[in-house]
């Protein structure tokens, strides 16, 4: 059986999401000095762990020399929005960017999973340049509001203890909370111009405090 180097293996991709962070955290920064609305609540980033790279390619029935080709979301960013209406702005610049190319997207806000999971996947090609030269890395950008992904974070971590079986009854209590945090999400939406009137005001008064 094939040995597999998980240091250089995983280097190239740490390094892309290292500068997947760098590059949309900027983007909200500068919106924000700029005194511009920023779609943009926070950003996270993560390598997939050896354990889950291994178990995703014995699933999908991947040989190990094929992981690099075949697993693209070994790199993944997630970016986090305040509001629904917030995810088509940040969609929209990721396509319009030219560092990076989208190559597959799969919305699962307008086609919600079975298990209640909500979320917008980004499947992109960053080209890196390396000390060894240039790589295309491929890497999975998730959009979602701080709802969605409350929810999901929890639901991420049932099912990692359980290893996949959710027991039927915490199943239905998920779908609940799935069910909640969709209208907290409206509810939200219902009042987002009074939360990003006064969050701007904030911010105005904190740069005036920067600026003394
Ligand atoms: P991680 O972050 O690596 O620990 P799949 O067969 O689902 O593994 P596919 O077809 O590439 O793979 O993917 P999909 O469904 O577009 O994206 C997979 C990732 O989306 C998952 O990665 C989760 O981060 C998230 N996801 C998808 N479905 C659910 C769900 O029902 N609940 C939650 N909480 N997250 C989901 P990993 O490998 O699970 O996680």
């Amino acid at each position: 059986m094939e040995i597999i180097n998980w240091k250089e293996l995983l280097y190239p991709y740490a390094q892309t999401v290292d500068e997947l962070l760098l590059k949309f955290r900027s983007l909200d920064k500068e919106c924000r000095q700029l005194g511009i609305y920023s779609p943009i609540d926070s950003v996270t980033g993560r390598l997939k762990r050896p354990a889950s790279i291994l178990e995703k390619a014995g699933r999908k029935q991947i040989s190990p020399d094929r992981i690099e080709e075949e697993i693209e979301d070994i790199a993944g960013i997630r970016i986090l929005c305040q509001f629904v209406e917030d995810i088509p702005k940040v969609i929209e610049m990721v396509r319009k960017r030219k560092d990076m190319t989208v190559i597959e997207e799969r919305d699962y806000i307008t086609n919600t999973k079975p298990s209640g999971y909500r979320s917008y996947h980004m499947i992109i090609r960053y080209p890196l340049f390396t000390a060894l030269g240039e790589k295309t890395v491929p890497a999975e950008i998730q959009i979602r509001t701080n709802a969605m992904n409350f929810w999901a974070t929890a639901e991420h971590s049932l099912r990692y203890k359980y290893s996949g079986n959710i027991p039927q009854d915490l199943q239905d209590r998920l779908k609940n909370c799935a069910e909640a945090a969709f209208h907290l999400d409206q509810e939200m939406a219902t009042i987002r111009e009074e939360i990003t009137n006064a969050q701007r005001l904030n911010e105005i008064k904190n740069n005036l405090v920067a600026n003394i």
